[in-house]
């Protein structure tokens, strides 16, 4: 069973309660290989009232064709909706375009008033190591929020400042009391979203091998070395068959790890956990 939600967490989410009536629009961002799984259910509940711009961060690591369709589906559930590489750097103009198109009306009334150069406040929410600080400095062109490959990075909020009448408040990741369910906490634990340290790694791999044994076997086969016979094994076998490959004899907690990093950087290929036609075929059951 995956839960995390110290008591950081509840500060954040009263922050972020506390300072949505400072901003002009919320930048709610998710991650591109698990869109659906990340949005946060508390986000919604505090900024429904106001602008918002779904932005799919890490759509360098995902699956081209399914980040094309979930932004589909966004933009029919009425949302504005981007999906971005925040290592690429033209994505802070990029962001920044989209945001003066969404507020058009709000700027030019500004101007009316006779303020030439409204500025713009927005929030940057999401779970975890989504990329919040990553995309900010990207806007704002300098290294002015700490980054890391790890979830938990951001303690605080901060405001960064762009030159292009831009404020925006980077928050600390946010996480919701109770995750739907375990797949849902896989999906975070495999794409960081999660402290590496309060899940069982093994548990995250068998997961992680069970999607890629049916949606990347090439690119698993080849990292790993498996031949079609070790792809007949059952996933806890085919885990200990990886283990023995990559040299770590029978330390399958550290091989789990491996493997978890490893499709984090991308070595298994590009890769969408969340599929929207399962999620059609769900809503349309119930
Ligand atoms: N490949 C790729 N990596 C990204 C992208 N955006 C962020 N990252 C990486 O993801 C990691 C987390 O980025 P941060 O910006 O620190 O994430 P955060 O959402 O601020 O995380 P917390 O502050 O811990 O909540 C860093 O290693 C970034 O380099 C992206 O679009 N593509
Ligand atoms: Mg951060």
């Amino acid at each position: 069973m995956i839960q995390w939600f110290p008591g950081h967490m509840a500060k954040a989410i009263r922050q972020f309660e506390e300072n949505i009536h400072l901003v002009d629009i919320v930048f709610e961002l998710v991650d591109a290989r698990c869109p659906y799984s990340s949005i946060n259910p508390e986000v919604y509940r505090i900024s429904k009232e106001k602008p918002r711009l779904m932005i799919l961060t890490k759509a360098d690591l995902a699956n081209p064709n399914f980040t094309n369709q979930w932004l589909k589906y966004f933009k029919n559930q009425g949302y504005a909706a981007i999906s971005v590489d925040s290592k690429n750097n033209t994505t802070g103009n990029y962001i920044t375009k989209v945001v003066k198109n969404l507020l058009k009306d709000k700027i030019s009334a500004s101007k009316n008033k006779g303020i030439e150069n409204k500025i713009i406040r927005a929030i940057c929410v999401g779970v975890p190591n989504v990329g919040k600080s990553t995309l900010l400095n990207q806007i704002v062109k300098r290294r002015a929020a700490q980054v890391g490959n790890r979830a938990g990075v951001t303690k605080g909020q901060q405001w960064l400042r762009s030159s292009k009448d831009l404020e925006l408040l980077d928050t600390p990741g946010i996480l919701w009391p109770k995750f739907k369910d375990q797949t849902v906490a896989n999906k975070l634990a495999l794409t960081g979203a999660v402290k590496d340290s309060i899940y069982a790694s093994d548990d995250v791999a068998l997961f992680a091998l069970e999607f890629f044994r049916e949606h990347n076997r090439e690119g698993l086969m080849k990292r790993y070395r498996l031949n079609e016979n070790d792809m007949e094994l059952n996933n806890v076998d085919l885990l200990l068959k990886i283990t023995q490959n990559i040299g770590m004899r029978d330390d399958y907690e550290q091989a789990s790890m491996r493997l978890i990093l490893d499709s984090r950087k991308g070595k298994l290929g590009n890769f969408t956990l969340d599929n929207v036609e399962e999620l059609s075929k769900d809503e349309g059951n119930e």
